[in-house]
């Protein structure tokens, strides 16, 4: 008799895009435990494969290559793309272009789940004295922020048009450690990364489910009570990190929105001439 679970815990085939980058290069031995080939895909280099892994360099905004791309595969964890506040074309062609052209290829190839690296600064214009749930409305730090919305809207869409599901990771700050002040409150630990990016890969339903990926830190700006179906449950806090962090960044400037939102320095970043 078949399962009736749609996204088991080991995968034939998935493809992890954004490959060598900094957390591609956390996640990528983590996910090929659970799947039978990991796929992976980058404009940076690869590296050489590993056993059971297909290299698959691809630029994103290549609609054609990213087609070929999610030919046969199962789920996709989609990292790929510009990481930070950067000139508007940049972003449009890696982030919007590119993250359309993922989902019309996993339409077009029946792909049934894909995890979304979003970015806490779709929200980043919220105060860092306020605590919101993943229901706020979108407050956008920039183009950055607002190609994340993007990406989160198309999967909404997605969703609710080709029942394609997706769990878009609204991730903090996904370092070794925490590196100053407000990233006590956004750190995300790689083993909680990795704990995160398994449970949206593997929740049973999650429809289009967004989730703040923090750590179990002791100050937080960011609820996620909605997103329990997910069954995220960090076990890393940037707790132990305080003390070191406040010795190196004794005072914080009250006049900088650095250090007002929840975006930190994105909030002042650009416009790039
Ligand atoms: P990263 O910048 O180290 O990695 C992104 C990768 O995407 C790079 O290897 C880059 O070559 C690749 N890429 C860029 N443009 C591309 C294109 N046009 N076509 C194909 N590949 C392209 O970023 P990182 O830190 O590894 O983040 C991974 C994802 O998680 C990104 O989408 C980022 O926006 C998101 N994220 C990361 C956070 C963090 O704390 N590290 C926080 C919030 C979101
Ligand atoms: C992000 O979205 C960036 O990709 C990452 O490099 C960090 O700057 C992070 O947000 C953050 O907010 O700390």
């Amino acid at each position: 008799m078949s399962s009736a679970h749609p996204s088991p815990l080991r995968f034939s085939r998935l493809l992890l895009t954004g490959a060598a980058g900094g957390l591609g290069r956390v996640l990528r031995p983590r996910l090929k435990t659970r799947c039978d080939v990991l796929r992976v895909s980058d404009i940076a280099d690869l590296g050489a494969a590993a056993e059971g892994e297909e290299l698959r360099p691809c630029r994103l905004e290549d609609r054609d290559g990213v087609r070929a791309l999610l030919e046969g595969v199962a789920a996709v964890v989609h990292l790929g793309g510009v990481s930070t506040e950067q000139p508007f074309d940049l972003i449009l062609q890696a982030n919007i272009v590119g993250t359309a052209n993922l989902y019309e290829a996993a339409r077009i190839h029946g792909v049934k789940r894909i995890v979304f690296a979003s970015s806490n600064h779709v929200t980043g214009f919220y105060r860092q004295d306020e605590v919101i749930d993943t229901h706020a409305p979108v407050r956008p730090d920039g183009h950055y922020g607002l190609s994340k919305a993007y990406g989160e809207n198309l999967a909404q869409f997605y969703w609710d048009r080709y029942r394609i599901e997706t769990v878009s990771l609204r991730i903090g700050s996904s370092f070794p450690e925490p590196k100053d002040r407000r990233m006590l409150a956004t750190w995300l630990g790689y083993d909680d990364l990795e704990r995160l990016v398994v449970a949206a890969l593997t929740a049973p339903v999650v429809g289009h489910s967004i989730v703040y990926g923090m750590s179990a830190n002791a100050t937080t700006w960011w609820d996620n009570t909605p997103a329990r179906h997910v069954g995220y449950a960090p076990q890393d806090s940037s707790e132990p990190f305080r003390a070191a962090v406040e010795a190196r960044q004794p005072v914080l400037d009250r006049d900088d929105p650095a250090s007002t939102y929840q975006g930190g320095a994105f909030v002042r970043t650009g416009p790039f001439e």
